[in-house]
């Protein structure tokens, strides 16, 4: 039985399942050394026979029981190999993910018409794209008015144009309603403008209070401001300075002492200690003509959202609230 012997070892020293599955073919397929060694046994003398017989047949056993282990152990080897080919390291890092917040300009808006709305004005919205009228005619910016020149804006071809500030949310509201009114009109406007503290789109609101004629004064609109500009930028000083505005007579501009130097003096005030915050004046009368209002009286005012967010954040450029730059933008989370 030497001729088997040898596959004993052959087993033992194969070193993977492939190579096992061809020795088992050898051993114990139909042309294998077993079936060879039953075959050669019928030519033996009768009497050897049975203890041939017996011979092989332990052998077969024998072999079988070791390959049979033999694949197991393979196969736990091959196992454990595939598994370290494919691991995971789940303790590599990853890519962070993180929430997303609002932007600098919006939690500034949110602040400001919290303010107003606690004084009981209503908020309201509309169109982006708006007509010459609702934009410029009735609120006494007629087509010669060199006004228009300062709010040139995009046209689009059939006399649309996109607004250049919120006030025709103002006319609409006053077409479609009765005083009194108590309202703010926040939202994006358009101008023809980009420089360090301009770009072509920005965020305005804009206040109107409307009441019987004699009932809203220059000094109602002070009061209301000046509370609001505490409200927003803490203990400040408020100054109203004589302006012009088509829609609004009298006029003014209000200024804040300065934020970063408290009235000292400094380059992001010019030297002046003031910084400039707010427009505002009484409804000009043409403007009440124009939406068809009598003996009524009221004052509005108007403010620029990036500015505000500028000044509470200390931002120095405007542009880069619009450059969806993380490294500016996480800070405000
Ligand atoms: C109606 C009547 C009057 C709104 C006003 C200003 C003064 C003003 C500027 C602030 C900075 C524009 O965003 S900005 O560049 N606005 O100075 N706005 S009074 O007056 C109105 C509006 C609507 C019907």
């Amino acid at each position: 039985m030497n001729i088997l012997k040898e596959w004993y070892e052959k087993i033992e020293q194969a070193d993977d399942v492939a190579s096992l599955e061809e020795i088992r073919i050898a051993v114990f397929g139909k042309k294998g050394v077993l079936a060879g060694e039953f075959a050669k046994m019928k030519s033996a003398p009768n009497e050897e026979k049975s203890k041939i017989a017996k011979e092989l047949n332990t052998h077969k056993t024998a072999l079988m029981q070791q390959l049979s282990d033999k694949k197991i152990e393979l196969q736990t080897k091959e196992l454990y190999a595939k598994m370290e080919a494919e691991a995971i390291d789940v303790s590599m890092f990853s890519t962070k993910s993180s929430a997303g917040a609002l932007h600098p300009v919006m939690q500034t808006m949110d602040r400001i018409v919290e303010y107003f709305a606690s004084m009981n004005f209503t908020v309201k919205t509309g169109s982006m794209v708006e007509d010459d009228f609702h934009n410029f005619e009735a609120l006494n910016l007629p087509t010669y008015h060199p006004a228009r020149d300062m709010q040139d804006t995009f046209y689009f071809k059939d006399a649309m144009l996109l607004r250049t500030h919120t006030s025709p949310v103002q006319i609409r509201t006053m077409m479609a309603t009765q005083p009194p009114i108590r309202m703010i009109a926040p939202g994006a406007v358009f101008r023809r403008d980009y420089d360090l503290t301009h770009t072509p789109m920005f965020h305005q609101i804009e206040g109107l209070l409307v009441d019987e004629a004699g009932k809203v004064s220059f000094a109602n609109l002070k009061f209301i401001l000046e509370d609001f500009l505490k409200y927003m930028f803490g203990d400040v000083a408020v100054r109203f300075r004589p302006s012009f505005f088509p829609f609004t007579e009298p006029s003014a501009e209000v200024d804040i002492s300065c934020v970063f130097c408290k009235g000292d003096g400094c380059r992001v005030c010019s030297h002046t200690g003031w910084l400039e915050v707010l427009g505002c004046g009484i409804v000009d009368p043409n403007v009440f003509e124009a939406v068809k209002y009598e003996n009524v009286s009221g004052y509005a005012f108007g403010l620029g959202v990036e500015r505000f967010a500028m000044l509470i954040h200390q931002i120095g450029d405007l542009r880069s609230l619009f450059e969806g730059d993380l490294k500016l933008l996480e800070q405000f989370q």
